[in-house]
């Protein structure tokens, strides 16, 4: 079967009853999530933190930071400790690890991250900061393992901490549910046509291949086949613009101040049909659907925003995610030679689209929780 039509005949599956789906409010304990990220890079990742934060359904551990950019890594841990400060939160952050590499794509500056002051001094952070943040991720997740609590791992970045993690203590993947931002099916960047080596892949692909094949407790995967394109815009991002109070704490203001940072600062903010422009909606937020998707958890399927659909998947050598289900067709080599040596061990859950009500349950939570009304 033809990548197009399963996809389409797994959609016309889902059951269209628009239901609003997300009720955090009612969530009887808090599950325990880190967070890993490459913030301040891209604006994406500090949307999906925030969001994270805010929400009652998940109680934030510890948050590392991830780059194979290996001359900015520590300045992103400053990144996100000023951007944490500003919003009044003092959670757990920790340096993750990079590759063996000194080069840097061409289009990032090692010496430019692109939100303000980046210079913010980590003694000035009122929460715990590890060096290790890979063995602090390990630690906080056998404690909850200990527990007998899974832990929500938000992979929002390259795969070089986690794939470091399993290395060190390949017991956390059994306890651990993986929700990650990554790959590309059969959408690439701005809505393209065609599978697309994606950024979190491949940057570092051999650690991608390494974490989809994993044996977590559970692995869902929104590629950008769910994330391109998907911005804030009319009536609810200027409720965020317009907000006088909320109950962010600061962290919607410090969100806003540094996506008009970025937008002036990155050359690619402003490149293509969905450059930013603060005053009128955000930019293509992807990391910030990762944060819906694992808020929607749990949800029944017939009621997700997001078109969930069970895909065993590998990574190739390229950096191209293929899908390895004996239904389809597995044609080029170099998708035989992935699935026979990559496949992940079981169909991994992965987001191929949005259900015909889902961008606006996306638009109410996103507002819910910057502005405190969910
Ligand atoms: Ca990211």
């Amino acid at each position: 079967m033809a990548l197009a039509i399963f996809l389409r005949t797994a959609a016309a599956l889902a059951v269209l009853t628009p239901t609003p789906a997300l009720d955090v409010k009612q969530a009887a304990d808090a599950m325990p999530m880190i967070i890993d990220t490459d913030i301040g890079i891209d604006i994406d990742d500090s949307w999906a933190i925030a969001l994270s934060l805010l929400n009652p359904k998940f109680s934030v551990k510890l948050i590392v930071t991830a780059s194979d950019f290996w001359p900015t890594l520590r300045r992103q841990t400053q990144v996100l400790a000023d951007f944490l400060t500003r919003g009044h939160q003092k959670v757990p952050i920790g340096t993750g690890v990079t590759q063996e590499r000194v080069e840097v794509p061409p289009n990032v500056n090692p010496q430019a991250i692109f939100t303000p002051e980046s210079g913010f001094n980590l003694t000035s952070y009122a929460g715990p900061v590890y060096d290790d943040g890979v063995a602090a991720m390990v630690r906080v997740i056998r404690e909850q393992q200990s527990l007998g609590r899974k832990t929500v791992l938000l992979a929002i970045a390259p795969f070089t901490n986690l794939a470091h993690a399993l290395t060190v203590a390949p017991d956390i993947a059994k306890s651990t549910v993986v929700v990650a931002m990554g790959g590309s099916l059969a959408v690439g960047e701005g809505m393209s046509s065609g599978k697309f080596p994606e950024m979190n892949i491949k940057t570092n692909i051999s650690a991608a291949q390494t974490v989809f094949k994993a044996p977590w407790a559970e692995f869902h995967l929104v590629p950008l086949d769910a994330t391109a394109n998907v911005q804030l815009k009319g009536p609810a991002y200027a409720k965020l613009l317009q907000s006088k109070t909320n109950a962010s704490g600061g962290l919607l203001e410090a969100l806003l101040h540094d996506y008009r940072y970025w937008a002036t600062a990155c050359p690619w903010a402003n490149e293509g049909v969905s450059r930013a422009e603060p005053d009128i909606r955000s930019s293509d937020i992807y990391d910030a659907v990762a944060a819906f998707l694992s808020a929607e958890l749990g949800t029944d399927s017939k009621r997700s925003s997001l078109d969930m659909v069970p895909l065993m998947l590998a990574v190739n050598e390229s950096g191209f995610t293929e899908i390895c289900n004996q239904s389809l067709e597995i044609g080029a080599a170099a998708a035989q030679h992935a699935c026979s040596k990559w496949a992940s061990p079981r169909p991994l859950s992965t987001a191929v689209g949005w259900r015909p009500w889902g961008r606006d349950h996306f638009d109410a939570y996103v507002d819910g929780l910057l502005l405190g009304s969910r």
